[in-house]
């Protein structure tokens, strides 16, 4: 039945939680891919660093070198070039060094630079050129600095291997690209001629040249993969998690939000079993309430009870159906028995802070009104339920049985409460659960034990109500045993209170 409700609502349910589940997951994973994507870069960005750097520390002696040969400028070349050999051999790193007079190569340690190489007065001193040899080692890289002052100066050259040979050496560099002004070349060494240059850079701040790379969306797909797999498999499995949260409560919500527009719509109705004495003359019945949906017909209280007291919409609910019951009855007043009893079912929530006066309010428009002059109220409490706050539950029972109203343990044998529990709480009624009832009349094994529960119940010395008899053997067995009130389908199944009316009191 309730099923039905469901379905109308299952599709939003379903739209609800896999847009949870999609939004979580997407959010999730963009986090995990957007934290790859930076921690990838941030290596790779490292990496052309520490080549930065290592060829940083290569030209560091530049500057040194170049003191010691501009004394040498003003002698003649024969002297000089002498010493600018001494000087080379210390240093690893350059290919020639030179002394420049009229921006033309006089002195050199290597004799075909000797008016061959020149240099132009329009590039600053003292910075970094990388391009390709013409003289020394022609189509090859190498770089060059100059320090020259009215067209007199020195200007030495480094052998390009001093750049691209320590990439060899760096992981992962086979992408790495040295550029310096219009020229690139990678690990190979080979100058490629373009200015174009690729999206991840580290410049160099002391020298003209900069390492560059490109970092495709594959290597960080790759990356993601590698390092991240795991982490997105969870994201999932968390996002399905929530999803089928979100989807159970939508279910329960919309379930709820039913319910409260049935309140609303007073679709909740009493409906009435009798509860016979030992003689099988009327003197009670038991109040049971239906939801008769609108749209889907008579739904039991095994379905929506549970989810009523979770809810909290328990309270509400009977509020008006005690209203509803205590109408109709008040309507037929004349012909009720006297000492007929009213059974209404409560349950352990009643008895919360917040719901008592709610509960005492009900039975004073009860108390108040004229039903109050012949009839008892008794309120069922079932023991499948445990007493949340027993003092409280005790106080309460204290204000209900100065206002004369009776209180009957319900489904007893089956729960919670120990002896000293019903004792100490003053109940008025038992009501022996049905599944002891059934008993009767089964198997030799199982008979001593309706014996037991009819005994204890009546060492309470309660009145007792024996639930859910059906045969005769039964009927016969609880009269044998003196209990005093008989309730089940023997006599009627629960019948709308209407009807019952019209049954009992026309
Ligand atoms: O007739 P039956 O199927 O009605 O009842 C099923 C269960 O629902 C029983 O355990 C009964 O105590 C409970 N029940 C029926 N009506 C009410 C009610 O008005 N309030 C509460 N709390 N329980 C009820
Ligand atoms: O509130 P309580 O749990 O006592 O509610 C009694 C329950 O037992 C209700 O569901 C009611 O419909 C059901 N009932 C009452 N008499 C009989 C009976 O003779 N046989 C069966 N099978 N169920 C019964
Ligand atoms: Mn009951």
């Amino acid at each position: 039945m309730i099923n039905k409700i469901k379905n109308t609502l299952k599709y939003r349910q379903w739209l609800i939680s896999i847009a949870a589940s999609i939004g979580i997951f997407s959010v999730g994973t963009s986090i995990i891919i957007a934290q790859s994507i930076k921690s990838y870069d941030a290596n790779v960005l490292t990496r052309l660093g520490s080549v930065v750097s290592i060829i940083e520390t290569k030209l560091e002696s530049t500057d040194e070198i170049i003191n010691r040969i501009m004394p040498l400028t003003g002698m003649p070349c024969s002297t000089a070039e002498h010493k600018l050999i001494d000087i080379i051999v210390e240093y690893a790193e350059f290919q020639t060094l030179n002394i420049i007079k009229n921006n033309i190569v006089a002195c050199s340690t290597n004799s075909r630079m000797v008016n061959a190489a020149y240099v132009t007065s329009d590039k600053p001193n003292n910075e970094l050129s990388i391009l390709e040899s013409s003289v020394v080692t022609p189509g090859k890289i190498i770089g060059a600095i100059k320090e020259v002052h009215n067209k007199n100066g020195v200007l030495v050259t480094f052998n390009g291997k001093i750049f691209y040979s320590i990439l060899e050496h760096i992981d992962d560099s086979d992408n790495f690209r040295i550029q310096s002004s219009k020229i690139w070349f990678d690990k190979e060494g080979i100058i490629h001629y373009s200015t174009q240059r690729s999206n991840l850079m580290v410049a160099s701040e002391k020298y003209n040249f900069n390492i560059n790379t490109n970092v495709s969306t594959q290597d960080y797909v790759n990356e993601i993969i590698q390092n991240n797999t795991f982490l997105i498999i969870l994201f999932a499995v968390i996002s399905l998690i929530i999803g089928r949260y979100v989807f159970l409560n939508a279910q329960k919500n919309s379930s709820l939000f039913i319910m409260k527009e049935s309140i609303a719509d007073n679709e909740f109705t009493p409906y009435a079993q009798p509860v016979m004495d030992s003689n099988g003359k009327l003197s009670g019945l038991e109040i049971l309430i239906r939801w008769n949906n609108k749209h889907h017909g008579l739904i039991y209280p095994d379905v929506f009870i549970p989810l009523a007291e979770a809810s909290g919409l328990i309270i509400p609910m009977t509020t008006q159906l005690m209203e509803n019951t205590f109408n109709l009855l008040t309507t037929v007043e004349k012909k009720v028995p006297n000492d007929f009893h009213i059974g209404i079912n409560i349950s352990a929530q009643h008895f919360d802070k917040t719901n008592q006066q709610s509960l005492i309010a009900s039975c004073k428009k009860y108390t108040d009104s004229s039903l109050n002059a012949k009839t008892h109220l008794v309120l069922e409490l079932t023991e499948r339920q445990a007493i949340h706050d027993y003092d409280e539950t005790q106080s309460v029972f204290d204000t209900l049985h100065e206002m004369d109203i009776k209180m009957a343990i319900d489904d007893f044998g089956t729960g919670h409460s120990t002896l000293s529990d019903i004792k100490n709480l003053n109940f008025d009624f038992i009501k022996i659960d049905k599944s002891f009832i059934d008993l009767i009349g089964s198997d030799a094994i199982a008979a001593p034990l309706v014996d037991n529960i009819i005994d204890l119940a009546q060492r309470l010395e309660l009145a007792i109500v024996a639930e859910g008899v059906e045969t005769q053997e039964q009927l016969d067995y609880l009269r044998t045993h003196n209990v005093d009130y008989i309730q089940g389908y023997y006599y009627s199944k629960p019948i709308p209170l209407t009807e019952f009316i019209e049954q009992y009191f026309t």
